[in-house]
């Protein structure tokens, strides 16, 4: 369950988060109490499971860690990420609350759809997520405003591998992306090689913290070299309205993200899911 927000706690939000100034993020610590990430773990592991035993999860879709001789005791201590989860009633209630409606709405307006989500579990040695803008994956039309929700279900840590953020570079085009150079990185892994990251910040996060941040703030995540996980979950929502205008797929058909999953989430300042 998430908290009461504080009178005022909305303040600058949108200023935070603007394409020309302010910082590109805003952190709401204690947003949640710090258990409220539990349902969520729980939830996404019987899908990590149900997978292992050759189940049917659709629509979810599981991730492994792609790195070589990954090992782990459990289905679940194999998985980087489980995509497309925010209908399911554990994602959706946190969604439906009207503390993140407040928050979203602030940020985007009366009017917003959710298009994608995912759960992070960073197990022991997961490397992290390169540099990198969210919106070099959001073939949008318009290509903003869009945001991301990324909540702490575990503590991140330097040491288990939290975000580190770039303040200020939302301000930037969509930079150039290459592959992720390590043999064995993650699918989907690229990485911006163009741009000073030195004035960079770690995002120190207590479980039941929430992470709002724009789409082209450049962020990575660092190595999980602690024995714990550091899972997180992250909703991407955007203005109702917005094209998935997709990628050219090898012969030149334009192809939408098979993780995408649209869904009209408030309207006229109401949630309507
Ligand atoms: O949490 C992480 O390790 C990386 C998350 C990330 O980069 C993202 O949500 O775009």
């Amino acid at each position: 369950m998430t908290k009461r927000l504080t009178v005022g706690a909305l303040d600058g939000l949108a200023a935070a988060l603007r394409e020309d100034s302010g910082p590109g993020y805003r952190l709401f610590r204690g947003f949640a109490g710090p258990t409220a990430g539990r349902a969520m773990l729980e939830d996404v592991i019987s899908i990590a499971r149900a997978a292992a035993e050759g189940l049917d999860v659709a629509p979810c879709l599981v991730a492994p860690e792609s790195q070589e001789g990954f090992i782990g005791d459990n289905p679940e201590d194999l998985v980087s990420k489980i995509f497309k989860l925010h209908r399911r009633p554990v994602f959706l209630d946190f969604l439906r609350q009207a503390e993140v409606r407040d928050v979203v709405t602030a940020a985007l307006g009366a009017d917003v759809d959710c298009f994608l989500s995912q759960f992070i579990f960073k197990n022991p040695g997961a490397w992290g997520q390169p540099w990198h803008q969210d919106s070099y994956y959001f073939p949008f039309e318009p290509s903003r405003p869009i945001i991301g929700l990324w909540f702490a279900v575990t503590e991140a840590t330097l040491e288990n591998g939290c975000l580190h953020v770039l303040p200020g570079s939302q301000r930037e085009p969509v930079h150039a992306h290459v592959p992720d150079q390590r043999p064995g990185a993650n699918y989907g892994y690229v990485e911006i090689v163009d741009h000073d990251m030195s004035a960079s910040q770690p995002c120190l996060l207590q479980p039941g913290d929430l992470m709002v941040f724009d789409s082209h703030l450049m962020h990575r995540s660092t190595d999980n070299v602690s024995s714990g996980i550091r899972a997180a979950m992250v909703w991407h929502c955007c203005r109702a309205g917005t094209r998935d205008k997709g990628n050219a797929d090898g012969a030149g058909k334009a192809r939408r993200s098979p993780v995408n999953d649209w869904m009209p989430y408030i309207r006229d300042g109401r949630v309507i899911v």
